[in-house]
This record gives structure tokens, C-alpha cells and sequence, in this order.
């Protein structure tokens, strides 16, 4: 059996969207980040970091979510898993590439203009971060000038996992980069993704 350890208001809502794409049966413990769930020794032993997502197949545990969405469409030899070595390594890295330049950023950007109370936000931290989102969405843009996807000649688990990590980003102004915004917009309206999208936000 196959269980999903997190919340979909975590980056287990990129791990919904995958499940979905590869219409995939399991059971969710719809865990929220820092919940008391997390801290128990039981959960410890799934994962050390105490943070979702994480998945157990079948008594293969695995975080990560890049790594867990990479091994699921590859597992399931889904046609979002390229085939093509190079197309594959280029899922690889962009995955690897949001992770380092992006993930924390809009998380830090997003929290510190909008979603904390007024009193928690820090105006040098989401400067900071605005500033390394607004690389990286030139990075991105630069990308999709050369080609619609990301990783080959169609939607793959690479546009997926940067598309998902890039939620927040739905929300914030994007016009300035305008093939990233309708690259992220073309992602986001897969079913699957408005499957996740909508749990996430309790439709
Ligand atoms: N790099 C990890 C990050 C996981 C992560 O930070 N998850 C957050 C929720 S979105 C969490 O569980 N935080 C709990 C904590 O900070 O203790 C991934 O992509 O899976």
C-alpha cells in the first residue's frame, strides 16, 4: 500500500498533484508541518527532518518531495517520466534547480508581504527573497523563450515539480516574465493540479 504522509497546504501538494497525474490509490495522513503527528518517535523514524511530505510504499519510505514525484512517475512508467536520458537529466535539474533557488525564496517573499500577520513581517527578508525570485524568474523565462516545457516536448514530472513548488506564485504579480506565467497558468490547469490545488485551498 501506498500512504502519503502531509498536508496538501504543505509541499505535500506536490505530491497530490503527481498522485493524481498517475490516478494512483493511497492513504493520506493529512498531516499539517509542525503538527504534534510530526513529532512523535513514529514519525521521527519515517522521517528524521520531521517534515512532510513523505511516502511509504509499501515499506519503501522516501522524502523529499522532488525525489518522491521523480521516483513515483518513473516507478509507474508514466509518459511524464522522459525516456530520453538528457530530457531526464533536465527534469533532474530543474528540479534540483527550484529547490536551491526558488523554493524558500517565494516561501520567505510570499510570508513576509502577505500571509503573516503585519506585526511578523520583515521588510529586509522579503526584499532579500524578492530579489532572488526575480533572478530566477529571469532564468525561467530565459528557458521557456527556447522551448514550451521545461524538460522535452511535453509537460513532464520537471515542469511539474517547479510548477508545483511555484504555487504561491499564482497569487503574486508575474506579468513582468510573461512566457513563465503562461507556462506556470498551461501547468496549473491540468486536472490533476486543480484536484490538488482545490484541496489545498479546502474546495
Ligand atoms: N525539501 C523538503 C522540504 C520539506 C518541508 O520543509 N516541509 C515543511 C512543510 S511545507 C515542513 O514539514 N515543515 C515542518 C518543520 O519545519 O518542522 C521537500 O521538498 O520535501
Amino acid at each position: 500500500m501506498l500512504r502519503l504522509y502531509g498536508s496538501a497546504r504543505s509541499r505535500a501538494v506536490r505530491t497530490l498533484w503527481m498522485l493524481g497525474e498517475l490516478g494512483l490509490t493511497y492513504d493520506h495522513k493529512d498531516y499539517l508541518p509542525r503538527a504534534p503527528e510530526t513529532r512523535t518517535p513514529e514519525f521521527r523514524a519515517l522521517n528524521p527532518n520531521g517534515r512532510v511530505p513523505v511516502i511509504d510504499d509499501d515499506g519503501f519510505v522516501l522524502s523529499e518531495s522532488m525525489a518522491i514525484n521523480l521516483y513515483l512517475a518513473k516507478k509507474h512508467k508514466s509518459p511524464l517520466y522522459p525516456s530520453d536520458p538528457r530530457n531526464e537529466a533536465l527534469a533532474l535539474q530543474w528540479s534540483l534547480w527550484e529547490t536551491d533557488r526558488l523554493d524558500r525564496q517565494i516561501v520567505n517573499y510570499v510570508r513576509h508581504t502577505t500571509e503573516f500577520p503585519e506585526a511578523e513581517r520583515k521588510k529586509e527578508v522579503a526584499e532579500a527573497a524578492w530579489k532572488e525570485v526575480t533572478a530566477s524568474f529571469d532564468v525561467l523565462e530565459a528557458a521557456l523563450a527556447k522551448a514550451e516545457w521545461l524538460a522535452g516536448p511535453a509537460f513532464s514530472v520537471g515542469d511539474l515539480n517547479v510548477a508545483a513548488a511555484l504555487y504561491r506564485a499564482l497569487a503574486i504579480d508575474t506579468k513582468k516574465w510573461p512566457r513563465a506565467q503562461a507556462w506556470l497558468h498551461r501547468c496549473w490547469e491540468r486536472p490533476a493540479a486543480k484536484r490538488a490545488r482545490a484541496m489545498r485551498e479546502g474546495k
